[in-house]
């Protein structure tokens, strides 16, 4: 295992690292101190051909630029907070609305463009960089001094580990998730139609045209949005149904089923023969087939388009706390919150 860092810009008289990790195989992984955002993570396809999978840029400047969350660690609150209201222990809070009527991923200039403080571990057959963030009471709203912690790992078996943890000293919302997005031919200019995703889930998260959860979770069977066998991407595409939910793909949560002999999910690009498994201790993945994109500084010499990768979010259902069944996202004062989502390189 090999462990480097390089300057990546500075904000406000802050040096942004970039840090990366590299296993004896020559997988890679990279993440600035900007919004512990996943900037590379490097693996062969099947004729052993290393390329950079995820959405990223070599300059500080561009990611300053855009506003789709490219790699991002995001919170307080991942996905959207309908109103940007919510009550607990029957205090009513109410959050600044930066998406429409409603606050989307904790806010504007959260956790997502903020210089987090990075410590490494180096083992023999890991590295773990870990970056930690104070969120102060009533940050966007939010109650409680909230520590938080971000733990990025690479090991020798070819994964990739993020894992929080956090404490707030009063009663709060938490529910963070990495905004990576993939395309695993590696190639920017093309898009992600023919990638395969296959994911463990019997219900989605209907939607309404603004991307809030309604709140019913609905069957996938006889949808583009069964997942449970692989499907072309694309489907989502051409499909009525996500014409019908106006999001021109998926932009949708899947609640996930938890079968034990089953992956959460699994996402594979034919060609190259790259494929990364997923498995979390969340209860959803959203899948946001970035439809929004096309005001981003270009990846490339072509300017971004709609399509050109999917974000694959591990998370809790999104606006959890106006739906019971939508799992649990209330941080108690004091509580010790872990969670761990893997990402399986093949
Ligand atoms: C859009 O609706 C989508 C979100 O799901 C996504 O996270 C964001 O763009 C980057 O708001």
């Amino acid at each position: 295992m090999k462990y480097w860092r390089q300057e990546f810009g500075t904000i406000n008289g802050q040096t942004v690292w970039q840090h990366w990790l590299e296993n004896s195989q020559g997988y890679q992984l990279a993440v600035i101190d900007y919004g512990a955002t996943i900037t590379n993570l490097v693996m062969p396809d099947k004729a052993g051909q290393f390329k950079n999978v995820v959405i990223g840029y070599d300059n500080l400047a561009d990611y300053l630029k855009q506003e789709a969350y490219f790699g991002a660690t995001v919170g307080r609150v991942a996905g959207r907070i309908g109103k940007g209201a919510f009550t607990l222990d029957g205090h009513d809070y109410q959050l600044p609305l930066n998406n429409g009527e409603n606050t989307n991923h904790g806010g504007p200039n959260s956790f997502e463009s903020q210089v987090w403080q990075a410590s490494v571990e180096e083992q023999a057959d890991a590295i773990s960089v870990t970056f930690k963030l104070t969120s102060p009471d009533g940050a966007n709203g939010f109650p409680g001094n909230l520590s938080v912690a971000t733990t990025y790992t690479l090991n020798e078996k070819n994964e990739w580990l993020v894992d929080y943890q956090a404490t707030s000293d009063q009663t709060t919302l938490f529910n963070p998730t990495c905004h990576v997005y993939l395309n695993l031919t590696g190639d920017f200019d093309q898009l992600v139609d023919g990638h395969q995703l296959q994911i463990d889930s019997d219900r989605f998260g209907e939607i309404q045209p603004d991307g809030l959860p309604t709140g019913q979770l609905l069957p996938v069977d006889q949808t583009v949005f069964d997942l449970r066998q692989p499907r072309a991407i694309a489907d989502a595409f051409a499909s009525q149904e996500t014409q019908n939910q106006l999001v021109n793909g998926y932009d949708h949560p899947f609640l996930l089923n938890k079968n034990a002999d089953r992956n959460d999910a699994i996402l594979t690009e034919p060609t190259s023969g790259r494929s990364l498994t997923i498995n979390t201790e969340g209860n959803a993945i959203v899948i946001y087939t970035a439809n929004g994109f096309g005001s981003e500084p270009n990846l490339t010499d072509k300017a971004i388009q709609p399509h050109e990768a999917v974000a694959i979010e591990a998370q809790m259902m999104p606006d959890a706390i106006h739906h019971a069944d939508f799992g649990n996202v209330i941080l108690k004062a004091n509580e010790q919150y872990h969670r761990q989502t893997c990402y399986k390189l093949n």
